[in-house]
């Protein structure tokens, strides 16, 4: 007979499900995951790049309003996985004793209690069917989708187990650890395995998710005596020993069922969230490199045209409102064109400080050196173009900087900011490619 959740209506969705624990961890998860879904500062081409991530949100979504609970056996192959979900679930859903088993997915509609969700069962293959490499990407997906799992050993955890094990309890997936197949051994070996397997486990999973079973036990033989006094041989199947397992999992459920549905919604909401600000970050990154570069060229090229004197490079290179406002576009940071001159008057002052300052006529000199026979004026504009190129560079990649920091200097403030910055650019590189591409774009 299949077991039933339920019957305890204290835990009951009516019961305002809103001040359990589960109902609040349950209202931010949703609350996460519908800015996901609903956030328009999110690019379509990121939207398109993790496109199977954002329909497992519409999914999440769902479950999580229904209330379902997904639950996962997880382990090597023949320890039991598909028997025991069998066992659970009082009939023969998952197919037992096949060897390449795959992932199968059964609702029971019959565990349903009022208003609240299925509880749904995942039979995985086993693990050590697969590569190493394979291994891991279904230990990830399994555990990135079961709100529970159940890791199914049949003894001694061997090093494929003892692996999946510290990943699946280092991505804080809730888990049962579970010794199927325990009519094998004597009460005194299912203790000492028991023991065992919670000291290898400690500090995360708790001794009580930690329990022997037997989910198919091998039909015993009876032996019976005919009225003609023969004996007649039959087999009776046994019962599958899964109460305490089954206790274990009608009190998790019961108690912490929406939590545990939360608790996976908002680790996937998280690590999607992630994701998503890493990708917009880079594509941020590229936009802006491609918008200083634009600016570079420009600024590169009219100076090339119209060389001014050294002194007031620093000035015509620094004084770019346009690319500032441009990149807070970018960055999603608007600045008004005041903003933008007050934040180029700041990174003005220590890039002048620095250029003209302490090595400007090195600068200079360096700029011109390669240049130095035969000077026409194209290509001493040029050498002052490449000069203000690296200027309007500078200021890009800090103002850059700033946004990315959410409009600050950081606690080193604006100098250190500029500093850094021009460290980490190679100025003789720099100078070389602006050089050629302004020239080329003279001689065009
Ligand atoms: N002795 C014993 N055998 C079991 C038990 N549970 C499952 N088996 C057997 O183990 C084999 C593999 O079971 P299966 O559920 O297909 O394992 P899976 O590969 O982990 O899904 C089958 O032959 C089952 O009959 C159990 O509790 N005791
Ligand atoms: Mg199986």
């Amino acid at each position: 007979m299949p077991w039933r959740r339920g019957g305890r209506s204290a835990t009951s969705p009516g019961a305002a499900p809103a001040e359990s624990a589960g109902g609040r961890h349950g209202a931010r998860a949703r609350d996460s995951l519908a800015a996901l879904r609903d956030d328009p500062t999110i690019p379509a081409a990121i939207r398109a790049q993790l496109a199977a991530d954002f329909a497992e949100v519409e999914r999440l979504l769902g479950k999580l309003e229904r209330g379902d609970i997904h639950i996962a056996v997880f382990g090597r192959v023949s320890v039991g996985k598909s028997a025991l979900l069998n066992a659970l679930a009082g009939r023969p859903l998952f197919e037992v004793g096949v060897l390449h088993g795959t992932t199968q997915v059964h609702s029971l509609a019959d565990w349903q209690e009022a208003g609240a969700g299925k509880v749904v069962l995942i039979d995985t293959p086993g693990i050590d069917e697969l590569d190493g490499d394979a291994r891991e990407r279904l230990a990830y997906e399994v555990a990135g989708r079961a709100d529970l799992v159940i890791f199914v050993v049949e003894g001694d955890p061997v090093r494929a187990e003892r692996e999946a094990l510290q990943r699946l309890a280092a991505e804080q997936r809730p888990m049962l650890l579970v010794l199927n197949k325990a009519d094998r051994y004597s009460a005194d070996e299912q203790a000492r395995l028991l023991g065992q397997l919670r000291g290898y486990v400690q500090g995360r999973i708790v001794p009580e998710n930690v329990l022997a079973v037997a989910a198919q036990p091998p039909a015993r033989a009876r032996v019976r005596i005919d009225p003609r006094g023969e004996e007649v041989r039959t087999r009776v199947a046994a019962e599958p020993q899964i109460a305490a397992l089954q206790a274990r999992l009608l009190d998790i459920l019961d108690r912490e069922g929406r939590t545990l549905a939360a608790l996976n919604a908002g680790l996937f909401a998280g690590r999607l969230t992630d994701q998503v600000s890493a990708r917009i970050l880079s594509l941020r990154r590229e936009q802006a490199a491609k918008v200083i570069r634009g600016y570079c060229i420009a600024k590169g090229v009219a100076v090339a045209l119209n060389p001014v004197p050294v002194a007031d490079l620093v000035a015509a290179a620094g004084l770019d409102v346009a690319l500032v406002v441009h990149l807070g576009r970018v960055y999603g940071l608007p600045l008004s064109r005041r903003e933008a001159a007050r934040l180029i008057a700041t990174v003005a002052a220590q890039v002048a400080a620095l250029m003209a300052g302490i090595w400007g006529i090195h600068v200079a000199a360096s700029a011109l050196k390669v240049v130095s026979a035969g000077l026409s004026t194209v290509v001493t504009g040029g050498a002052q173009g490449a000069l203000a190129w690296y200027a309007t560079l500078i200021t890009g990649r800090v103002v850059e900087h700033y946004l990315r920091q959410g409009k600050s200097w950081g606690a080193q403030g604006p100098k250190q900011v500029v500093r850094d910055i021009v460290a980490q650019l190679d100025r003789q590189s720099v100078l070389r490619e602006a050089r050629s591409e302004i020239l080329s774009r003279l001689r065009r």
